[in-house]
């Protein structure tokens, strides 16, 4: 065991009142974006994202995650080539009615052009086990650490000025042979990152209110 002392920022009241206020009014204006323009961004903009997340809590400090920055044109082509060829399936055959009917209201469809427009695309892999040689190793709340990576990822993104989508092309087997991955690590989600294109439209979602998503006890 080794402990440090905390480093702890301690705010008055008025302040920690003021900034979760702001926070709040940024964080609410994050939207998901589905057409990129395809204007460079600065690199160190997305690793430090990338830092951010991986300062996430996980389970046992495990750490089971790994994230692939894709900036490479050639390989965006592979991975919308094979996104579309899964997503045709899903929208032409594999989803049932109420899911489509789910979707219409977000006018999405097979075509993934934003895959390759967008100047980034940063794929999360959640790892199951390590792998130490051929022996394998536990890693714990695998789902909820990486989860709570790809929140910290996503509002670095965000707040950096930064439009993201969290895209779930399914099944996603590709993105781990396309990029190589090693047999441990699941693909499970594709952030295509960079400005909105300007003429970028979102539909209008209702949020649900405190009343229906807090109980206060
Ligand atoms: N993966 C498909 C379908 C899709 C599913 C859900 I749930 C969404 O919130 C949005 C889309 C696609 O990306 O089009």
């Amino acid at each position: 065991m080794a402990f440090q002392k905390l480093d702890f920022n301690r705010l008055s009241e008025s302040d920690m009142i003021f900034r979760s206020q702001s926070f709040y009014s940024d964080i609410v204006k994050r939207r998901t974006v589905r057409d990129f323009s395809s204007k460079e961004v600065p690199f160190e903009i997305i690793k430090n994202a990338v830092k951010s997340a991986s300062s996430a809590p996980s389970g046992a400090n495990k750490q089971p995650w790994h994230f692939v920055i894709v900036k490479d044109p050639k390989v965006k082509i592979k991975i919308r080539d094979a996104a579309e060829e899964e997503e045709k399936k899903f929208y032409e055959h594999r989803a049932p009615e109420e899911w489509l009917k789910d979707l219409n209201q977000f006018g999405t469809n097979w075509e993934k052009s934003f895959i390759e427009t967008a100047p980034y695309l940063v794929v999360v892999f959640k790892i199951n086990y390590d792998l130490d040689g051929e022996k394998r190793t536990k890693n714990y709340y695998v789902n909820e650490s990486v989860g709570i990576a790809s929140g910290f990822l996503l509002a670095a993104l965000h707040q950096s000025g930064l439009a993201t989508l969290t895209h779930t092309p399914s099944p996603m087997g590709f993105l781990e042979k396309i990029l190589e991955r090693p047999k441990n690590e699941r693909a499970v989600l594709l952030i295509p990152v960079g400005y909105p294109a300007k003429d970028s439209r979102v539909p209008i979602l209702q949020k649900k209110d405190m009343n229906s998503i807090c109980t206060i006890i």
